[in-house]
């Protein structure tokens, strides 16, 4: 553990892998937006160097990138307050990410569970850069000694994977250098469970459409995925130990729960004994309620494509501030020649 108080930071990201989905929302992007205030300096980015881990198109990959930076922006990060940047515009990740994965061990990033999932069985075939993702996500994070990590549950052992890397380079180098940061995996939806399958996790790369809620999505659109979501036939219950063994209930009682900032008991308290016939149109009024005003900003704000832009190119410059003279002394403390007169 280090002795060294560093300033509290938070730092995390989302990849603009696809368009922005309700799991992203609740379980990360609503999240970043209630750390921001005076307690913590704020860091947000769209990591799209982690993105092109797996094959994006070019064209997508950048409107992806500016409808997440109008995501952000709609659902409450303000660019003065937070450091809003895309990632491949800061050099300092990929070049601390170079250190880490020659810290880090073949055998942690074996262990990864997104590694194995994403990989699939076809390993031989799959990048290089997939592999390496959680050294380059360590970089994402240390390269700001930030100390804290809002994140969804599914990133916990990447989490766990930062840590790791960052006491070794302390231990391998004697210095009490990079922070041993804090996951913080709170809230209701920590894993938003796909809409068509309680065991899977809500993902934008999921090829139905159907198993998630798109920021971008209409009320219709919203309505109709709700009202199709697969569930049981029975009534809710009126307490969570209820719902063992009924993923598809927990997951729209917990979505109602995090939308409604309450908890899955104040939910099941209002709602036990509901059939889903009466529960569902419940959510989807409360789903539209509150996710229509940000999808009606973020629309706007893609209309604006320039300031994004320029909000983007702010936000590197802010972000170069910091990372850039931690770059410099991991670079002094490993041995580079020339790092200490840069
Ligand atoms: N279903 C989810 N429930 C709660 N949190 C979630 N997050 C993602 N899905 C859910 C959280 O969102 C943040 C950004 O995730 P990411 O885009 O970097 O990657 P991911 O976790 O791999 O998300 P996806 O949607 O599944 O992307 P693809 O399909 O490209 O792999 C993280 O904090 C994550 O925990």
């Amino acid at each position: 553990m280090t002795q060294t108080q560093f300033t509290p930071r938070v730092f995390s990201g989302i990849q603009p892998s696809g368009g922005l989905t309700l799991g992203n929302y609740l379980g990360a992007m609503k999240r970043f937006v209630d750390m921001q205030g005076p307690e913590f300096e704020t860091i947000y980015c769209m990591v799209d160097l982690h993105a092109i881990t797996v094959w994006q198109d070019p064209a997508a990959l950048s409107h992806n990138t500016r409808e997440l930076c109008a995501g952000y922006i709609a659902a409450g990060i303000d660019p003065e307050q937070s450091i809003l940047f895309n990632q491949s515009q800061v050099p300092e990740h990929a070049q601390l990410a170079w250190i880490f994965n020659c810290v880090a061990r073949m055998g942690w990033m074996q262990r990864m569970t997104q590694w194995k999932d994403k990989a699939g069985k076809n390993t031989q075939n799959a990048s290089l850069g997939l592999f390496a993702y959680p050294a380059l996500m360590a970089a994402d994070i240390l390269i700001y000694h930030a100390t804290h990590v809002p994140v969804g549950e599914d990133q916990k052992q990447h989490l766990e994977l930062t840590r790791d890397i960052a006491i070794k380079f302390n231990n391998d180098f004697g210095v009490d250098f990079f922070p041993v940061t804090e996951p913080v995996i709170e809230g209701a939806a920590t894993r938003v469970m796909s809409l068509r399958d309680g065991s899977k996790k809500m993902s934008k790369s999921d090829p139905s459409d159907m198993s998630r809620i798109n920021m971008t999505d209409d009320a219709d659109t919203i309505a109709k995925k709700i009202r199709k979501a697969k569930t049981d036939p029975d009534a809710l219950p009126s307490e969570v130990d209820g719902l063992e063994d009924r993923p598809e209930a927990r997951n729209l009682v917990n979505i109602y729960a995090a939308l409604s900032d309450s908890s899955a008991a104040q939910v099941l308290a209002e709602v036990g004994g509901k059939q889903f016939g009466e529960f569902k149109p419940m959510l989807a009024e409360l789903a539209v309620e509150k996710l229509s005003p940000i999808s009606s900003e973020m629309a706007r704000l893609m209309g604006e494509q320039s300031e994004i832009d320029q909000i983007l190119a702010r936000g590197a410059e802010k972000a170069r501030a910091i990372a850039a003279p931690i770059l410099k002394q991991t670079y002094e403390i490993v041995g580079m020649v020339g790092a200490a007169s840069r």
